[in-house]
């Protein structure tokens, strides 16, 4: 695996992206991973991350009993855990979405969540592999973190769905990114939608908000990352975008893996969030740290699912890193929506 470090830095030099000084990495970065965890736990990543009764929640995927050779498929819980500070997390002493609790009939899976607060409820997005296809939901948890409802599903093949923390003009709203393989040539070539709901069950008015090819650091596709967060600038919402290379060989434990997902940057107008104000044109966020680069089971994957906005004006944003730790980065709000809007 080192040979091929030094060949995949190449590769991601000669992209030319500019790293910016206005997003810190958490020095003592992963915040999260598996040996923290009192359970089965091989690759903990892609959490979502709110401020619930004082403290901070966080939902995270993992993915258990890994089999490096690849010949099983991985298992996912989904695990909650807590912390006072947004740094160091104490996770519960069971999963909240238990693995053999929904691994029956029709459903294989739930990942990938993100948290969302509206109106003191706390909801869930999540994506759910099915053997009828990969369905995009969400849930409300009960107050006292007991479990929770499915409140809708969408048909296959959607994911990557997040939740606006506000109603607008009496609706709630999402940003998602369907899969349409067949109509887009056979390739991934995924854009973000956005949806909007009278109830959060029935969905629609939806249009196309990011098309991937508005994307200058994507040849692939793009969607949602952590669920939009409100500054009187308008809505700052962070998504990944992919981009594949055929010259990355193999990277990570997986046989062969030749994407980069990094961390994209965009302002929605803060009453019509159909509408992109600005847009960061160098990823935000992209593979640089070892834990980014090296050691995981899909390196140079960053996917952030969590942005907390402090009343300081700090932003936490949480991420997986090469889909097997949760790694926090810093920034300031005011510097992130001039990236958005500077020329
Ligand atoms: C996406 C999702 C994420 C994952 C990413 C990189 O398609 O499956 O859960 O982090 O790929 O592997």
């Amino acid at each position: 695996m080192k040979g091929h470090s030094l060949w995949t830095k190449l590769i991601l030099r000669s992209y030319h992206w500019k790293p910016t000084s206005k997003i810190i990495r958490y020095e003592n970065n992963p915040v999260l991973s598996a040996k923290d965890i009192p359970y089965p736990a091989t690759l903990i990543f892609n959490a979502g991350v709110v401020k619930f009764k004082g403290k901070y929640l966080m939902a995270f995927r993992d993915d258990f009993r890994f089999d490096p050779v690849f010949k099983k498929k991985l298992r996912t819980h989904i695990g909650l855990a807590t912390s006072d500070d947004g740094i160091h997390f104490t996770p519960f002493d069971k999963p909240f979405i238990d693995f053999d609790a929904i691994h029956k009939g029709e459903v294989e899976r739930m990942y990938d969540p993100r948290l969302t607060i509206i109106d003191n409820e706390l909801y869930l997005c999540f994506a759910q592999d099915t053997k009828h296809g990969l369905r995009g939901g969400i849930a409300r948890i009960f107050d006292d973190l007991s479990g929770y409802e499915i409140l809708s599903l969408s048909v296959p093949d959607n994911r990557n769905m997040v939740l606006f923390p506000e109603k607008i003009n009496g609706k709630f709203l999402r940003l998602e990114r369907p899969m349409p393989v067949y109509s887009r040539g056979g390739k991934e070539l995924f854009d973000a939608w956005i949806s909007f709901s009278p109830d959060l069950k029935y969905w629609g008015e939806s249009s196309l908000l990011l098309p991937q090819e508005k994307v200058p650091f994507s040849n692939c596709k793009v969607g949602p990352a952590a669920p939009p967060v409100k500054t009187d600038k308008g809505w700052l919402v962070l998504f990944h975008a992919v981009k594949k290379d055929k010259r990355l060989l193999k990277n990570g434990w997986e046989r062969r893996w030749t994407k980069v997902y990094t961390a994209g940057l965009m302002l929605l107008d803060t009453d019509d969030p159909t509408k992109i104000i600005g847009i960061y044109d160098q990823p935000l966020l992209f593979p640089q740290a070892p834990y980014e680069l090296y050691g995981g089971f899909r390196n140079n994957a960053i996917f952030p699912c969590g942005m907390v906005l402090e009343e300081d004006g700090e932003v936490k944003i949480y991420y997986g890193a090469g889909d097997t730790v949760t790694c926090l980065a810093t920034a300031r709000v005011e510097d992130l929506i001039d990236l958005c809007i500077k020329k």
